[in-house]
């Protein structure tokens, strides 16, 4: 895993040629350009994957794996090829250790479920963070609510860092599963994932990383990081929505028992018995996201012909730029300083409530997301009730973070 911490000469990155190829990004909202700065939520979407979605259902759309006519072949062709794009965009070792789910929160709730009935009993300990996203929390407690295993959390400091030592001394004899998320949605974080797993496994504790926030802004390599599990949806990698995946090491998916039962899981059903299929497929019940997938193998492609590293330094110095200017506005704090931090920015304005701010931003055709980010528990620790969250993509602009910065001076205005 890299993070990239350089900006490079603007001439490198053509932005412009960039934001060409997403056509949401060019309307006008409440009369004004859009500013989209909210791509943590979900990311906007290239033409390219728009044309394969289109290209899919004018062409090929079929249900796979069961027909022998000619549509399924040529729909399940392109299926698997998008779950190689999808292996090889990950480094993992092989294709069936890419399991295709609706999303991240599905994809947690399989590891928790699967992994977690056959695995958890009474006084079990399972590690998460403060950091972590709703779906990397109430799958957990739900598994300890029926096992009798205890859920334990990894602090963090006041710049919103994992407290590593603490995590060491979290860790123990009774640990017997670490669920953490690579790039914290609220705070833009970028956690050790690599230390922390090299850690756990010290002890024969096994890993999952939620690295939802994680794929769109780092180059990931599941064989280089070593985690057992790794789950992220289709949406916020410039994909369509209701397709995630959830990569698992190949012996460790076939140990586990199935999430869901249905159609395409099975091997042989019987009112007797039923048996299951190999993996991925005895985790992809029923019909699943066809279309979707083939639309992220396409985005995929997107990315690879971009270069994402590239990019990825292009938003490293967007998100300097960014907090310069964030920071100068008096009464602003920003939430989360992380020494090492994906483009992601929540604030907090003196005497503005998050809301106010974000339907002042509104008017001025800046979409930012407001609220809990679904962190309620970070949200406490860092005692506030909301944060407003600007999230950057390599296809924002820095006159776009001046217009925000302009938006905001004129919430302060109105409210003061
Ligand atoms: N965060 C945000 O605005 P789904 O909804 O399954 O695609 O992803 C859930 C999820 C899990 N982990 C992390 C770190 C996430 O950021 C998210 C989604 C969005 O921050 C929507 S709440």
């Amino acid at each position: 895993m890299k993070t990239m911490r350089q900006p490079l000469p603007e001439t490198i990155f053509d932005v412009e040629a960039v934001r060409k190829q997403f056509p949401a990004l060019h309307q006008l909202v409440h009369g004004k350009p859009l500013v989209y700065l909210d791509s943590a939520a979900t990311s906007q979407k290239p033409q390219q994957v728009i044309t394969a979605l289109e290209h899919y259902y004018q062409h090929d759309n079929a249900n796979i794996h069961r027909g022998i006519h000619k549509l399924s072949e040529r729909a399940t062709e392109l299926y698997e090829a998008a779950r190689i794009k999808v292996q090889h965009f990950i480094n993992a070792r092989e294709a069936r250790e890419i399991v295709v789910t609706r999303g991240t929160t599905d994809a947690i709730n399989l590891v928790a479920s699967a992994y977690g009935r056959k695995n958890f009993k009474q006084g079990d300990e399972i590690l998460i963070s403060v950091l972590e996203h709703h779906s990397n929390i109430v799958p957990w407690q739900l598994i300890c609510e029926a096992t009798g295993a205890v859920l334990r959390v990894i602090p963090v400091n006041d710049r919103g860092e994992l407290i590593e030592a603490e995590y060491e001394k979290l860790l123990n004899a009774k640990t017997r599963f670490v669920s953490i998320t690579h790039v914290s949605n609220a705070l833009g974080t970028i956690n050790p994932v690599k230390r922390m797993i090299a850690a756990a496994h010290r002890l024969n504790v096994p890993v999952l990383v939620d690295g939802a926030q994680a794929v769109p802004h780092l180059a990931v390599d599941v064989q280089d990081l070593d985690c057992d599990f790794y789950a992220f949806s289709g949406h916020k990698l410039f994909g369509p929505t209701g397709v995630g995946i959830l990569y698992g090491k190949a012996a460790t998916l076939e140990a586990m028992p199935p999430y869901q039962g249905g159609g395409d899981m099975i091997q042989a059903v019987s009112f007797a018995k039923s048996t299951y299929n190999v993996i991925p497929y005895k985790f992809e019940a029923g019909t699943p996201p066809i279309a979707a997938l083939i639309g992220l193998g396409a985005a995929i492609d997107y990315l690879n012909q971009l270069g994402l590293e590239q990019a990825a330094q292009y938003e490293q110095g967007l998100l300097h730029y960014a907090t310069d200017a964030l920071v100068a506005i008096p009464g602003l704090t920003i939430i989360g300083t992380a020494r090492d931090k994906a483009a992601v920015i929540s604030f907090a304005l003196e005497g503005v409530h998050p809301h106010d701010i974000g339907t002042i931003l509104d008017q001025e055709g800046i979409a930012i997301r407001t609220g809990h980010h679904c962190a309620m528990p970070l949200m406490e620790r860092f005692q506030v009730p909301a944060t407003a969250r600007a999230s950057l993509a390599f296809y924002n602009t820095k006159e776009e973070v001046d217009v925000l910065v302009r938006a905001i001076r004129k919430a302060q205005e109105v409210f003061s």
